[in-house]
């Protein structure tokens, strides 16, 4: 599944090729998320175009809506929303956490209520990689419990815990699914919290179970960006390396640099569409907000030199007279900027790895962003 083509001299980072049944991919790469079957903002058809060759989606938000029974009509997600290439679907393991207004967590599953119309479900790890089969996933991910930073030792050993015995069950339901035919790939999760002993264990038990693929759960959670770095550092280096690894939401400039450094090879995050939605860009020289009264009369591009339609048509000025007037066309733009920038980045990654120069890329682009950036 995973072909490693260079490993970098000085840091853990490696580029290579993914075999995925949607087509192959080159990694370490950047996944745009596509919660509702949509990334926001922007047609399938422009990041089909830049080059993305998968994209997220989330069995908790299509679960409750539009729900199984249209997938199972549609034969899937894939053909329901018209994207050709591949799709990693999260579990709901941290959606649930995150947005449902009540929960009740059991070893034999989470109960909860939908933040759309307050009624009642139950997700258990072996519906939630029924569900992920029924659209269809490239890469599905096991049902987890990812937790804050600063809980106690104690409710962490119970997430972690719960987190491995999900994962033998996502497995022996996973194993089901792939003798009837299905192709997908089943990722495992690494849980425990803030607490290295935990996280080892949580990497072994996770490991143990032969996964496809592995991802590193509960980091960027609100934790220190030094905490992160550690623990992020720390995990890693209990992965196998034959493995893909993937570190689950992650997606600024700084973050990605420390991911590729530690061997990791997919990442996923909403910030820089989200962010772009409310006019925050990416620019070489930081992040700029367009609605700022200093780019009313400026001319130029967010970004010289960036081939996306925002730069080359558009300027500055302009995208902040549209992100004034509430016209739907800035979040547009400034979502088309955004995941652009990220693209040419990971190409400038790989391109660093393959020659040996990913530390000294690293060095420049971030001194130039962070000593600029605002
Ligand atoms: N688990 C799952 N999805 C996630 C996370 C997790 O820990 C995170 C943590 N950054 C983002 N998305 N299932
Ligand atoms: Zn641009």
């Amino acid at each position: 599944m995973l072909t490693i083509d260079h490993n970098d001299t000085l840091t853990a980072a490696r580029t290579g090729t993914l075999a995925l049944p949607h087509g192959t991919i080159e990694v370490p790469a950047f996944m745009p998320v596509g919660t509702n079957g949509t990334v926001k903002a922007i047609s399938h058809a422009a990041v089909d175009n830049m080059g993305y060759r998968l994209i997220l989606g989330n069995t908790y938000h299509l679960y409750l809506r539009p729900g199984k029974e249209v997938f199972e009509t549609y034969g899937g997600l894939h053909a329901f929303s018209s994207w050709p290439h591949n799709i990693l679907t999260d579990s709901g393991g941290f959606q649930v956490f995150s947005l449902a207004p009540f929960r009740k967590i059991r070893d034999e599953g989470v109960r909860f209520r939908s933040h759309i119309d307050g009624s009642y479900h139950h997700l258990t790890p072996e519906s939630v990689v029924e569900f992920q089969r029924t659209l269809g996933s490239d890469i599905m991910m096991c049902l987890d419990e990812c937790t804050p930073p600063e809980i106690s030792y104690k409710k962490a050993i119970e997430a972690c815990r719960r987190t491995t015995a999900w994962a033998k069950r996502s497995k022996v339901r996973w194993d089901i699914e792939r003798e009837a035919g299905f192709e997908g790939k089943l990722f495992g999760i690494i849980q425990g919290n803030f607490f290295k002993d935990l996280r080892k264990i949580s990497s072994e038990e996770i490991i143990e179970l032969d996964f496809p693929g592995i991802a590193i759960g509960g980091l960027s959670v609100g934790e220190p960006k030094e905490t992160f770095e550690e623990y992020l550092a720390y995990t890693s280096q209990f992965l196998p390396s034959e493995k893909p690894r993937y570190l689950m939401g992650i997606g600024t400039p700084d973050y990605i640099f420390a991911a590729v450094e530690n061997g990791i090879d997919l990442f996923d995050c909403v910030f820089a569409t989200r962010t772009a939605r409310n006019g925050t860009v990416f620019t070489k020289d930081g992040m700029i907000n367009l609605k700022k009264a200093g780019h009313a009369l400026d001319k130029g591009p967010i970004e010289e030199g960036c081939t996306c339609q925002a730069c080359t048509r558009y300027s500055r000025g302009y995208m902040r007279h549209l992100f004034k007037a509430g016209e739907l066309f800035g979040p547009m733009l400034a979502t088309e900027h955004n995941l652009q920038f990220l693209y040419d980045l990971m190409v400038e990654i790989r391109h660093s790895i393959r020659e040996d120069r990913f530390s000294s890329f690293k060095k420049n682009f971030l001194d130039r962003y962070v000593k600029k950036g605002n």
